[in-house]
């Protein structure tokens, strides 16, 4: 009888001291400036599960609406990057997101000896609170023994907190960050490859500095990646909405296409491309074109077909050109459908194009045409008469 009474103290007073433990390690977590030696020495796992705070706005990816006496706030901001700034600010940088994956997914299985990657990131006039959220998502959806590094290249940025503030930020993370700035503004192409040439990952992920990466996003996509490296990888683009930052999942039975005015579009995945997969809609679609945005590439594949058109100007039609150029340098395009990335689709650009926009984007059209597409370019010249120069 007495030995029960003994086991009861004993039992009671351990559970005393494991809810003590739980205590301090939920208060030191929560703290947001305490250095990083206390939140590195949490173990991940038990971190995530405490920074999954899924009661605040936006968490498990759902809208966050904006009460009525702010809305007037609320439109005023949402000029200065096209999207509800508001809203992306309410939102933890570390939000979670609901697991979109097709259930097919869920179970498979990846090799443990996958390549590893640099995910580069360009920036310009970027919001705090949405690229911040793209680094977080990268770093923590990302098996950390895959990820090299991440590479922010900043084109020309003119707003403040995005020079000292933001490299001061970064060295607390867990994973390198690594910024590089463009001289003067640049365009995304050039970018990428001042940013593809400093990474030393054996894959280059691209990214938009407005997306959030979903569980298991990159080990499919590394995975096709080492079964052929000449196969470049794009995610399927779930859709951010712009208003709330409503997480929506996207579909795996669209691809990329083009018209002949070389816009690019989305398209029904045809019966064929169903086909040739027997139906398993968890197996990578081959797609004509990718948007652009998002996608992993071998370093050495990318460095044999000649990178980008280094020609080309600040953004548009350099996700044809490199469509294109795959394709025809004995590569193929793949949407691996089993990985999730999100991205903030907007319906106006918030950047400015040095020269005009149109200007810009016919001279890249017209290169693109002139490179790539032989006698098909005449199409091109009819629909568009005017861009011939
Ligand atoms: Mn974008």
């Amino acid at each position: 009888m007495r030995r029960f009474v003994y086991c009861k103290v004993v039992l009671a007073t351990s559970l005393m001291w494991v809810l003590v433990d739980v205590f301090l390690l939920l208060y030191f977590s929560e703290c947001n400036k305490c250095d990083d030696k206390k939140e590195r020495s949490l173990l991940p796992a038990l971190r995530a599960v405490i920074s999954r705070n899924q009661e605040g706005p936006g968490e498990m990816g759902k809208a966050v609406l904006i009460p009525k006496d702010d809305q007037e706030k609320m439109k005023e901001l949402f000029k200065i990057n096209q999207f509800n700034l508001m809203a992306s600010d309410l939102i933890a940088l570390n939000r979670s997101l609901p697991d979109v994956r097709l259930e097919g997914c869920k179970t498979k299985v990846y090799p443990d000896e996958l390549p590893n990657t640099s995910v580069v990131i360009v920036f310009h006039n970027e919001a705090w609170s949405t690229l911040l959220r793209t680094v977080y998502s990268v770093i923590n959806r990302s098996p950390h023994y895959l990820l090299s590094e991440v590479i922010l290249v900043d084109d020309a940025s003119e707003r403040d907190f995005l020079k000292l503030t933001l490299e001061n930020y970064v060295k607390n993370l867990e994973v390198p960050v690594k910024i590089i700035r463009m001289e003067e503004r640049s365009g995304l192409i050039r970018a990428r490859l001042r940013g593809a040439a400093a990474s030393k990952g054996q894959v280059i992920t691209f990214l938009d500095a407005h997306c959030e990466c979903t569980l298991g996003w990159l080990e499919p996509l590394l995975a096709r990646i080492k079964e052929d490296r000449k196969t470049v990888v794009c995610p399927i683009i779930d859709v951010i909405s712009d208003d709330t930052f409503e997480y929506m999942a996207g579909s795996d039975m669209t691809y990329g296409g083009f018209n002949w005015k070389l816009n690019f579009r989305w398209y029904p995945v045809p019966q064929r491309e169903m086909d040739r997969r027997k139906g398993d809609r968890t197996l990578p679609v081959r797609t004509p074109t990718m948007a652009g945005g998002l996608f992993s590439i071998d370093r050495n594949y990318f460095e044999e077909i000649g990178t980008y058109d280094a020609g080309m100007d600040i953004w548009g039609g350099e996700n044809l050109e490199m469509s294109f150029r795959i394709w025809q340098c004995g590569g193929s395009l793949e949407i691996v459908t089993c990985s999730h990335v999100g991205h903030v689709f907007r319906k106006a650009t918030p950047y400015t194009f040095p020269g005009g926009t149109g200007h810009v984007i016919n001279k890249n059209n017209r290169r693109l045409a002139e490179v790539w597409m032989d006698e098909f370019k005449d199409f091109f010249y009819i629909i568009s008469p005017d861009k011939k120069c």
